[in-house]
């Protein structure tokens, strides 16, 4: 990957794709507004959720960098996902991916009585759906962003071995669901499109586009993994909110040079912090 040199491209603003007729089919005026970046991996998990648990939405495209004031109004670090709940008077507003998402499975408890979560009637099963979510959180998605920040080829190797390492952790996590509950989400043979599968997703489906292209990284080897592969991307919520791999490569060129001031999240890691 060392003969690659920095073509200077931009981060994309309109979806291309599946993604870009799903855009297209929800255009129309609904009590939820998505404000969403076609890039963006947290906004692709509120997406999905949306799609999958059939509530209605209108998706509305801005740009996070430039943090127009009806982002700022939804969301207070002018960070996509954001949710505008337009049936309040005056409207309310949501922010944080994890946070929408749970709101959403609340909302449609009570509506469209679909579910991400394994049934409430087995705690035990819940909890380890949230353990392997925790784990995403806290360590396969800073993993992802470091590995692809990294510059030197050191630094590259290093950031290789640990997203490596964090998703073969996931595995072992779904692995222990399967043997003590029967399996979670995708993971099962025959399963629904679970929780953690929309947690992490966004960036299983990114290693197979970004990292592959500017780090080459190959996804952990295993027929069960690669089943699994599989089921996500060829899931209907899942597939109705990618764009095509131009996008993907074309958005996150920044992050594989570093460019400075990139984005908030590229910045936390530079400095070591938590991420927004
Ligand atoms: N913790 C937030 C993170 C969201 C986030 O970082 N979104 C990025 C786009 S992928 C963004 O809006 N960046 C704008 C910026 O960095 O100023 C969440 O889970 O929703």
């Amino acid at each position: 990957m060392a003969s690659m040199t920095d073509s200077g491209k931009h981060y994309h603003r309109e979806c291309t794709g599946l993604a870009l007729e799903t855009v297209k089919q929800r255009s129309g005026s609904e009590d939820i507004t998505l404000f969403a970046g076609c890039f963006c991996p947290f906004v692709q998990r509120v997406w999905v959720a949306l799609e999958y648990l059939d509530i209605p939405y209108k998706y509305y495209e801005v740009d996070p960098y430039k943090k127009p004031q009806a982002l700022l109004d939804v969301s207070p670090k002018g960070l996509v996902p954001a949710l505008k709940l337009n049936n309040y008077s005056p409207p309310r507003a949501l922010n944080e991916s994890t946070v929408i998402m749970e709101y959403l499975e609340d909302l449609a408890a009570y509506s469209t009585k679909r579910s991400l979560f394994p049934s409430a009637s087995d705690p035990y099963a819940r909890a380890l759906v949230r353990l392997q979510a925790d784990h995403v959180n806290r360590t396969l998605v800073p993993a992802f962003y470091r590995y692809l920040q990294a510059q030197d080829p050191e630094a590259q190797i290093a950031g290789g071995k640990e997203f490596h390492a964090a998703i073969e952790h996931l595995i072992e996590l779904f692995e222990r669901a399967a043997g003590e509950v029967g399996g979670t989400g995708l993971w099962k043979e025959g399963g629904e499109l679970g929780w953690v599968d929309v947690v992490v997703g966004p960036w299983i489906f990114r290693a197979t586009n970004v990292l592959k292209h500017y780090r080459g990284f190959e996804m952990p080897s295993g027929t069960k993994f690669h089943a699994w592969l599989g089921r996500l991307f060829e899931h209907p919520a899942f597939k109705k909110t990618c764009s095509t791999e131009e996008l993907y490569l074309d958005s996150y060129e920044r992050y594989a040079f570093n460019r400075p001031n990139t984005s908030q999240v590229a910045n936390a890691i530079n400095s070591g912090r938590g991420l927004p």
